[in-house]
């Protein structure tokens, strides 16, 4: 599943006057001075050449130049990364309805596992109801590829942009290599299609006459699993993600620092940081917090300690984390009165 042309699809759903209208997200173009680039356009921007990694200031010329033939310039818009995360996450849930086993593998992107049991028709049948859900409840148009492995269904999620399926049975995967241009493969860049060009290979039909071992010549290890991607072999295992048991943050001091108030007021700092990033990425509470401290002489030390209560904010973690510094401030664990180069604090026994 990868969703189409995707900053742009919300930025059409919060601003419905620009609906068929070229939008471009990315940074503000400061009539053609801005800095930057473009993080993606809409299929209406796209046919004027405006893609993702354009730099802002050539999509401003671009849109400029449509204008004058009499052609709808183009909205440009900043974006709003907090509302596509949500938009996001929205989708996903959708999805873990028709399936729980899912892969999130981007922002706009995940693969879902169906049963081996239910034929390829079933499935079609599934995702043709979940894209219209999608689109009814969410507003999003979502592209999706359906075959037997990640690579292949990555590839094909791409073949009918947007809002389409594309089905490769396993007796269809050479037929829909065969003609495909090398750049399709996730893995070749720029630079590999380059070097590939100049061997005259254009095509993964093409690319599959190349012997492992030129392969390997000319691409090192990876050349193996470019072996392997160029026959459509690959995995159908969805790598989940580990779950995070600890988060930290360090602050290495422009210059050595001794005064013990500046560095009570970074510890405090640090809190707030790191309860915000905790936060945001879905956890609650803290069970146990560390701290690092690296002296000038580059001597460090770490402590931690299991909280009787878990801590959920900033001043409660700061408070949590001062009985371990305190003795650093002393002779009790500093006889040389060293001076602090960086101080770091870690929490741990999270919860979502
Ligand atoms: P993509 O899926 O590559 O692009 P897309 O969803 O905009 O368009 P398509 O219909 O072709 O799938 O990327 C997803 C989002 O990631 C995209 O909306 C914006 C962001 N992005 C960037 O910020 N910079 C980039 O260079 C790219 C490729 C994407
Ligand atoms: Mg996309």
């Amino acid at each position: 599943m990868d969703f189409d042309a995707f900053f742009a699809s919300v930025e059409e759903r919060e601003h419905p006057w620009m609906v068929g209208s070229p939008i471009v997200v990315g940074s503000d173009p400061k009539g053609g001075e801005g800095r930057g680039v473009v993080s993606t356009a809409n299929y209406a921007a796209r046919v004027y050449g405006i893609k993702s990694a354009l730099p802002i200031t050539q999509a401003w010329k671009f849109s400029e130049e449509a204008k004058r033939s009499g052609k709808p310039a183009a909205y440009f818009v900043s974006g709003n990364m907090g509302l596509y995360k949500e938009v996001s996450r929205e989708i996903m849930s959708i999805a873990r309805s028709y399936t729980p086993d899912i892969q999130v593998a981007g922002i706009d992107e995940a693969y879902l596992r169906f049963s081996a049991a239910e034929s390829f028709e079933e499935i079609y049948q599934k995702i043709l109801k979940l894209q219209q859900e999608i689109l009814h409840t969410v507003g999003i148009g979502a592209s999706f590829g359906i075959a037997a492995n990640k690579l292949i269904a990555k590839i094909a999620s791409d073949k009918k942009k947007p809002n389409g399926i594309t089905l490769v049975r396993l007796e269809e995967v050479q037929p829909f290599l065969k003609d495909l241009p090398i750049r399709r493969i996730p893995g070749i860049g720029p630079k590999a299609a380059t070097t590939l060009h100049k061997f005259g290979i254009k095509v993964v039909g093409e690319l599959q006459k190349m012997s492992k071992e030129e392969m390997l010549g000319i691409f090192g290890k990876w050349g193996e699993s470019l072996y392997r991607k160029a026959r459509g072999e690959g995995s159908a295992a969805l790598s989940l993600p580990v779950a995070q048991k600890t988060m930290s943050i360090d602050h290495t001091f422009d210059q050595d620092m001794d005064a013990t108030i500046k560095l009570l007021g970074i510890l405090k700092e640090l809190s707030v940081e790191l309860i915000g990033r905790l936060g945001r990425a879905g956890f609650s509470s803290v069970g146990q917090v560390g701290i690092t401290v690296r002296f000038s002489d580059f001597k460090t030390k770490t402590r931690q300690r299991a909280l009787d209560e878990p801590v959920d904010n900033p001043n409660a973690l700061y408070q949590g984390l001062l009985p371990m510094l305190l003795p650093f401030l002393d002779r009790r664990e500093n006889p040389g009165m060293r001076s602090f180069r960086l101080l770091g604090i870690r929490a741990g026994k999270l919860k979502s």
